[in-house]
């Protein structure tokens, strides 16, 4: 505590708030009051939404800013091509100088967190500085702040300070210095940018940490999926930013499964820690508390625990406010209000627009969740069957194939392209290699995590997990997505299960093994056979110019690529002629 205490003194005087007030989760109602009284938040129906706000951003605040994140170290190429770099010594003077006296007249909340459950040894601790009241509801939902954190704390802490400051976009700054365990973020109040523990922490810094000691801070979901004998076996999935981690956390089983007696449990949405156990195995935890998600599209036929889970305690950032209900309405769901609010806080009177932002987000406590699983506070983390990447493909990647082995699936995974999305600024619907759904917040070189990946592999010899890449977003000629998703992807899952315990049959092709069309259920779906082989078709053409892209993408790490992985690629490539 010696140490936090001397580090905030420190942050005190230089960012001169008027007054300090240390956040420990209890009494938040009195910070939900003022920040009614400044307008940052509205409190909705307490009787149809019991304890939910919403809160709208800045108009230039309303993503992720990657064209702004830096990671600073020593040596420019311990970051890589995929990363911003800034020599520490110059990004504290220019940080310094924007956070001298920023906080004058405002208040200065110190929020102690734990990422993890408290008290386990892999978990990590995190001291939080920010002046908006906003980060401090959002990072109660989403982290462990409690008394009990607050006398975990000791000399290692992950030093983070945050302000919103004018919300200038030209002077946004996210950057990591790994070096010194710390995080300093300027001018955005969204999520990823504004939350330190979730992407900056939880993967940045951990990523950076997690090589070191051998084990993985991955951007994954981790779920259970129960069958009919009451067995439960656990798998991982990193897909994109926006490309339906939390959905498939969290999916409804179709009726027929259902019926069977499968059931999903859900461990996490977003990030895994994966660390290999006393047995041999990995074994993942998720370091969250809460869920930071997409709202757009949630709806009681695709998500309904979602719905459920921000049913109550939940707040809405940059959704549609329905001025007669008090209540907070989005795009995916049935009825729109009559007299409404749009995301940007004006009349929604041209309905042509949309009213909720697409990056529209809600905070909802783990504990809200239906389908929760009973080992989401095991300190210990849960076995992994299975590895599964995907992204969001028109074409080239099929609706599912597996890795040929672990090093091929570091390969296919290091590989991996998906359209961008509404969850970071810039251009939607792009095409870009994000290896392992990682492009944007591995913080340091991607050729030595590839590496690093590779020798995880090695340390776990036989008992590593399967890998798998999916693909949920193959379109038909309209443009429309051919696979029904949501619900309906535990039937792949199945295939994928069936695989790890060796009783499914599949094929080989130049990607990897594939089922056939009859090796997927598709009882109860409104799909053809015929829809199948286009959904498992993989086209030579649309491969050799993938292969050409992937060429030039690991040109740009030079000598901190892999030898192992030129290899893999150009075993691909002999496989298409
Ligand atoms: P982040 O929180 O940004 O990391 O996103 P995520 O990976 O958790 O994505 P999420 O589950 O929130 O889904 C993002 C969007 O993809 C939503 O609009 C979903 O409706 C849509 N989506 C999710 N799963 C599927 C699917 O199986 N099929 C289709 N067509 N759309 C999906
Ligand atoms: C993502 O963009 O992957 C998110 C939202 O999960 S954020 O916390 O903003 O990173
Ligand atoms: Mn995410």
């Amino acid at each position: 505590m010696v140490e936090v205490k001397k580090w905030v003194a420190e942050m005190e005087a230089l960012c001169k708030p008027e007054k300090v007030v240390w956040i420990d989760g209890e009494g938040l109602d009195e910070y939900r009051k003022e920040a009614l009284k400044s307008g940052e938040l509205i409190e909705l129906n307490n009787e149809l939404m019991p304890g939910c706000f919403l809160h709208r951003s800045a108009l230039n605040d309303v993503a992720r800013s990657e064209d702004k994140t830096f990671i600073c170290t020593t040596k420019e190429d311990d970051v890589g091509p995929t990363n911003n770099w800034r020599a520490p010594d110059e990004m504290y003077s220019v940080l310094t100088s924007l956070f001298d006296g920023v906080m004058k007249g405002r208040t200065m909340y110190v929020i102690p967190f734990c990422m993890g459950t408290v008290g386990s040894p892999f978990s990590k601790l995190g001291v939080e500085i920010t002046d908006s009241i906003y980060v401090v509801l959002n990072m109660c939902i989403m982290t462990r702040v409690s008394k009990e954190v607050t006398k975990a704390l000791g000399a290692e802490f992950v030093k983070c300070l945050h302000s919103t400051a004018e919300l200038d976009i030209d002077k946004r700054y996210i950057c990591h210095f790994p070096e010194d365990n710390a995080i300093w973020s300027i001018n955005s109040g969204y999520g990823g940018n504004a939350l330190l523990g979730k992407k900056c922490l939880a993967l940045r810094i951990a990523s950076y940490r997690a090589k070191e000691e051998n084990w993985l801070a991955e951007h994954m979901l981790i779920l259970g999926i129960e069958n009919p004998a009451g067995e439960t076996r656990y798998v991982c999935a990193a897909f994109p930013s926006a490309c339906g981690k939390t959905n498939l956390a969290m999916l409804i089983p179709p009726e027929i499964y259902r019926q069977k007696g499968y059931k999903i449990w859900c461990v996490g949405d977003d990030i895994a820690w994966l660390r290999i156990g006393e047995d041999g195995r990995l074994w993942a935890v998720n370091p969250e508390n809460g869920y930071f998600g997409v709202v757009p599209g949630t709806n009681e036929k695709t998500n309904p625990n979602a719905l459920a889970a921000i049913s109550k305690d939940t707040i809405f950032t940059n959704v549609v406010y329905d001025e007669d209900k008090n209540t907070v309405w989005w795009e995916g769901l049935d009825n729109p209000p009559k007299n409404a609010i749009n995301w940007k806080g004006e009349k929604w009177t041209n309905r042509e627009e949309k009213g909720a932002h697409p990056n529209s987000r809600f905070t909802a406590p783990a504990k809200n969740c239906p389908i929760l699983s009973p080992e989401f506070e095991n300190p210990k983390g849960v076995p992994i069957s299975a590895i599964i990447f995907g992204g969001r493909r028109a074409k080239t990647a099929p609706l599912v194939y597996q890795a040929r082995n672990f090093d091929h699936g570091v390969f296919v995974a290091s590989t991996m392209a998906s359209e961008t999305t509404a969850a970071q600024t810039g251009a939607v619907g792009v095409t870009r290699i994000d290896s392992m759904a990682m492009k944007p917040f591995c913080g340091y070189n991607m050729g030595d995590y590839f590496a690093h990946w590779l020798k995880m592999g090695a340390l776990i010899g036989d008992k590593a997990p399967k890998i798998f890449n999916v693909n949920w977003f193959r379109t038909d000629e309209q443009g429309r997505f051919i696979w029904p998703g949501f619900g309906d992807n535990l039937r792949v899952l199945e295939w994928i299960l069936a695989r790890c315990d060796g009783t499914a049959t599949a094929v080989e092709s130049p990607i990897g093994y594939m089922p056939t069309p009859k090796d997927i259920n598709i009882e109860g779906l409104d799909i053809t056979h015929t829809d199948l082989e286009n959904l498992l078709n993989v086209d030579s053409e649309l491969w050799k110019a993938e292969i050409i892209a992937i060429k030039e993408y690991y040109e740009t790490f030079g000598d901190r690529l892999p030898q192992k992985l030129w290899e893999e690629l150009s075993n691909l490539e002999s496989r298409f002629s």
